[in-house]
């Protein structure tokens, strides 16, 4: 049945008629009361990652049970920005929340927090997740409520992270020498890859595929879930498995936006936020796990080191022995509880 603006107003008919044809997007029909609170998350990744999915879901649960009092909208990849732009951005108030690695531009704030990004210490995901949800996670959480910011409990995932590049497949540390490798901003990143001999760029994720299509670097390391869903395979040749070191984002929150919330509202959202923080970490082990034939298939070259060349290169380099003295001994002891030892 068709209806016009005239017919509605006049026959008085309309609302049923509108509420029959499911034409709930019309124009007359009033929308929604406003949310009481809506509020920004910006990611760094693009929106087919399950970091989004997963907090897209979140944020639909948290509407759901605050009534429509709370809202947040995502806003993926990079569009509000560079990772040290959001960061500004969530320090001054104009960002609610933020997805940021503890490596990431977070360390320019609170060094401490890219101990979890150490080159080669956790060697699977049950050490990764029984430090984060443990006592190295609790205290790290500690120093970045100590630098301002609100920090939910569960991290996500971001993943083992791997070489591609468009030069050659690195086979052992000597094929890294002299590389140009794309790093993110982070004190760490640099250290890790000065002391594998290569030459590390740092640069904010927004701009990795333009600087790795224009060759301004060789290449970069990431997830397999992040070379795919920002199609970094279209500009690189090899990918090599050397999972270097483990990588996550803390979902960050403005202190001041995040006190306006009442503490009911507060609870829901860490509530569903920390649920789908699990799921997520579950989504992505399987990408991860899963993805290297669909690379593959998309023409990125795998190969897979031997993974005790590169740390031993690290150890006898002094690597170990000069983050644990940035990184300080407690917080060395609180990684080396789950790792075994590093140095
Ligand atoms: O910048 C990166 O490479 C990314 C997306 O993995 C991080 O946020 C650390």
């Amino acid at each position: 049945m068709k209806i016009d603006r005239r017919s509605f107003l006049v026959t008085g008919v309309g609302t049923v008629a509108v509420a029959a044809s499911g034409m709930m997007g019309a124009p007359w029909v009033r929308r929604a009361q406003a949310a009481e609170f809506s509020y920004k998350v910006g990611t760094d990744l693009p929106a087919s990652h399950p970091l989004n999915v997963r907090i897209q879901q979140a944020a639909d649960a948290i509407n759901k049970e605050t009534d429509g009092r709370m809202e947040i909208r995502v806003f993926a990849n990079n569009q509000l920005g560079g990772d040290p732009d959001m960061f500004a951005q969530l320090r001054a108030g104009a960002l609610e929340f933020f997805t940021l690695s503890g490596a990431n531009a977070l360390s320019s704030l609170v060094p401490k927090t890219a101990i979890t990004g150490v080159g080669f210490a956790f060697k699977d995901y049950n050490q990764v997740f029984s430090a984060l949800d443990g006592e190295l996670g609790a205290h790290l959480r500690g120093l970045i409520t100590k630098g301002g910011l609100v920090v939910q409990d569960k991290v996500w995932d971001n993943g083992f992270r791997q070489i591609t590049n468009s030069s050659r497949p690195i086979k052992t540390p000597g094929d890294l020498q002299g590389m140009k490798v794309r790093v993110p901003p982070g004190r760490l990143w640099i250290a890790l890859f000065r002391a594998l001999s290569a030459a590390p760029a740092s640069i904010s994720f927004n701009e990795v595929y333009s600087s790795l299509q224009t060759k301004v670097v060789e290449g970069q390391e990431n997830a397999l879930a992040v070379v795919d869903a920002a199609k970094l395979y279209e500009v690189q040749k090899y990918c090599s498995m050397t999972s270097h070191m483990w990588d996550g984002f803390w979902f960050l929150g403005n202190r001041a936006a995040w006190e306006k919330l009442p503490a009911n509202i507060r609870d829901i959202t860490s509530k569903h936020l920390n649920a789908h923080a699990m799921l997520q970490r579950q989504d992505v082990a399987k990408l991860n796990a899963s993805l290297q034939q669909a690379l593959e298939s998309k023409g990125l070259q795998f190969n897979a080191p031997d993974m005790n060349s590169f740390r031993e290169v690290l150890q006898k380099g002094g690597f170990y022995t000069e983050q644990k003295q940035f990184f300080g001994d407690e917080e060395w002891a609180l990684l080396e509880k789950v790792t075994g030892k590093l140095a």
